[in-house]
């Protein structure tokens, strides 16, 4: 569903702490683009960049407008932590600081320090890539005086090679990709500027390369326009200078937002693919919203194709609201569909509509996998829920498909106002369990979320 443009318009423009999910998008109360994750000391970072609507006295009213950089963090790919600004255009010697061009950044460790490599327009307006330098991956993080000698572009890509190298991707003038190796001061090129070789078979934008290594083998993946917007493609190689070998696509081409712009990191055994949308801003696609994929391989190494979900990855607290338009896998789409809860607030997220129509029999019922119901016995099963005066009725919770065990019968009296309908728990569940929503009987009701307490 298309948001007014006002929703847009009034979006927030930057914010200290913000509500994150476990359903994509990850982060709710900003806006955020091209996500960098990796894992520090056990835990998962993520450096997004930071969309905001065009500011009073930006040069850029329709393009992006990017002034800052946060990072985010979370144990659980449940419960994202907002660690705040790291890098404030204002704050960096080099950088322009009314230029609102802070795009793709990413971050990597070595020798006892972080260090987080940013593009920006420089104060003549040309583009370089800076860093900054911290103890922690959270920060603080102290800009360097100039940006990096020779490196003029964006979407810089660092990584680390098994034996300690560094090296440096990102998207050099030209529209092309370009790699480099580092010094060991992370500050300095140590090689030639080297045109990335990776015989991707047509002509197209490329940018925002990334790189990683699994099995002895170099993955260089990147976004590429080949038709009408970015689909994620992926190369392989042995060694991290090139040549890379096409093999195909990662993520197709969306209809909605030109851009996407990607990382991928294991993560306790699972392989992850982050990833951004305009889901909370249709009306234009710069204001965009990170997200997050399951990615598997195949035996011989090469990536199965993501489809993008609603549902994103981790598991989700039974107690917490659970967000179940964030859905799995939804029944008949005549009777039950997702539309935008149309709010002030561009954030509000959506709901799930369910509607008895024609006197269908059969059940009406939308799916979210990955419920955590813990150890403990849980009393009370709540419904947030709107269902106007002459459509009472019931919603029903089941265990692991639409007919599993009914763990609560929840009657909803009509209000003509949003509710919170509950009922005691019939069937107490433990550990992680798929949880299916239907509406036995009922007109048509929308539930924003459900939670057991
Ligand atoms: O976010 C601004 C730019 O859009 C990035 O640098 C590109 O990769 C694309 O996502």
């Amino acid at each position: 569903m298309k948001l007014d443009k006002t929703i847009c318009i009034a979006a927030i423009a930057a914010s200290a702490a913000v509500p994150a999910f476990a359903e994509n998008p990850l982060i709710s109360g900003a806006f955020s683009a091209d996500p960098s994750a990796h894992v520090f000391n056990g835990r998962m970072y993520v450096f997004p960049s930071h969309d905001i609507p065009a500011p009073a006295g930006s040069r850029n009213k329709k393009g992006f407008n990017m002034p800052d950089y946060h990072v985010y963090s979370s144990e659980n790919l449940f419960d994202w932590t907002d660690h705040g600004v790291i890098v404030d255009q204002e704050k960096v010697p080099w950088v322009d600081g009314k230029s609102y061009s802070m795009w793709a950044p990413d971050c990597n460790y070595k020798n006892g320090k972080y260090y987080f490599y940013f593009p920006a327009h420089q104060k003549d307006g040309r583009n370089a890539i800076g860093v900054a330098i911290a103890d922690k991956p959270e920060g603080p993080y102290v800009p360097q005086e100039k940006p990096i000698p020779g490196v003029n572009g964006i979407d810089p890509c660092i990584f680390i090679d098994d034996d300690g190298t560094p090296y440096l991707t990102w998207q050099a003038q030209g529209n092309v990709l370009v790699v480099a190796r580092l010094k060991d001061n992370m500050v300095e090129l140590d090689s030639e500027v080297v045109t990335v070789n990776h015989n991707v078979p047509r002509n197209g934008l490329k940018e925002g390369p990334f790189m990683f290594k699994r099995n002895g083998k170099y993955y260089y993946s990147f976004p590429w326009c080949e038709r009408q917007t970015e689909c994620i493609c992926y190369c392989m190689g042995d060694n991290p200078m090139g040549p890379f070998e096409y093999k195909g696509k990662i993520m197709e081409q969306n209809t909605d937002c030109w851009t996407n712009h990607h990382s991928v990191v294991e993560y306790k055994g699972q392989w992850y693919f982050f990833y951004h949308h305009n889901d909370y801003c249709r009306e234009h696609d710069v204001n965009r919203s990170i997200c997050a994929e399951y990615l598997t391989f195949n035996e011989d190494g090469t990536i199965k194709p993501i489809v993008p979900t609603q549902r994103g990855v981790g598991i989700t607290p039974a107690t917490n609201r659970i967000q179940i338009d964030r859905y799995s896998a939804i029944g008949d789409p005549n009777h039950v569909w997702v539309e935008y809860n149309r709010t002030e607030d561009p954030f509000a997220g959506w709901k799930t509509v369910f509607r008895n129509k024609d006197n269908y029999r059969r059940p009406i019922w939308i799916e979210y996998d990955r419920v955590d119901f813990g150890e403990k016995d849980l009393s009370t099963a709540i419904v947030h829920v709107f269902a106007r005066v002459g459509g009472s009725g019931t919603i029903e919770f089941h265990a692991d498909a639409v007919d599993g065990e009914l763990i609560a019968r929840i009657p909803v009296v009509a209000k003509d106002e949003w509710q919170d309908a509950s009922a005691a728990v019939l069937k107490q569940l433990k550990g992680v369990h798929n949880l299916f929503v239907t509406m036995p009987d009922g007109v048509l009701m929308h539930v924003d979320w459900v939670q057991f307490k």
